[in-house]
């Protein structure tokens, strides 16, 4: 048997067209089905659903032989055990720096303020305004990071942003681009040793089919 694991959403949309390019065809939607174990076309391929932060850890403990997973989330996780073949230019956002409409962040950081950042993304922001030499306090949330300059929790988040409309609708701007994020097929280590006859083929329809995306 070959388990994937991929998250609910956008992961779980864009990597369908992927999927049929290898040939693989769930049997059901998990919006709609709740089920946590989907089954597809082939007897020996099997989807797990699980939250987005949490794909690399079944991956790297080889529940899920493989796996879909943003660079955000892999870089918070760190990527042990997991050899990452290819990026499959899917879910693209950016993360970025984001503040309340007419907060000086220039300024502040000119003048040297200590700063709080609200985050999921503790490592990538700690390595960011480490690297810029910006002293932060550092203050991790799970969701709704926009809510938190408004409320006086933060001066600023670390977030993904894509369309825009999310920070628009809360007045925030974004005020840093830290990295451009898509996601990757994630594979486990010992598991493209012992399946490489079904695992290789599919990293090889993968492959060709980003290929013809981009
Ligand atoms: O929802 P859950 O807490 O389970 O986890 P998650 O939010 O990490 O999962 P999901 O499915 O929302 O995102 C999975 C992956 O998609 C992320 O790890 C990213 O790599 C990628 N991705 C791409 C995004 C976005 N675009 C995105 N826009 N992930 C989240 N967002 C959020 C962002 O955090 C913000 O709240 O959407 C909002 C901003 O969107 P715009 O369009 O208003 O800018
Ligand atoms: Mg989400």
């Amino acid at each position: 048997m070959l388990t994937i694991a991929l998250s609910k959403g956008r992961i779980f949309e864009e990597t369908l067209p992927l999927l049929a390019a290898a040939g693989i065809v769930p049997t059901e939607a998990p919006e709609s089905s709740r089920k946590l174990i989907i089954g597809t076309n082939r007897d020996d391929v099997r989807l797990i659903i699980v939250r987005a932060s949490d794909v690399p850890t079944y991956v790297q403990y080889g529940a899920a032989d493989l796996g879909v997973a943003g660079r955000d989330v892999l870089i918070e996780h760190g990527g042990s055990g997991l050899y990452q073949p290819l990026d499959l230019q899917i879910a693209r956002c950016r993360l970025m720096v984001a503040v309340q409409r007419g907060f000086d962040y220039e300024g502040a950081v000119k003048q040297g303020a200590r700063l709080r950042i609200a985050t999921k993304y503790t490592e990538q922001a700690r390595e960011h305004f480490a690297a810029k030499g910006v002293h932060v306090d550092l203050i991790k949330l799970y969701g709704s990071m926009e809510l938190a300059p408004l409320v006086g929790l933060a001066d600023a988040i670390v977030d993904l942003v894509s369309t825009g409309s999310t920070l628009k609708a809360n007045n925030l701007e974004a005020v840093e681009h830290i990295r451009d994020i898509s996601s990757r097929l994630i594979v486990n280590q010992a598991a493209l040793k012992l399946k490489e006859d079904r695992i290789q083929p599919l990293i090889d329809a993968f492959t060709s089919a980003v290929g013809q995306e981009a």
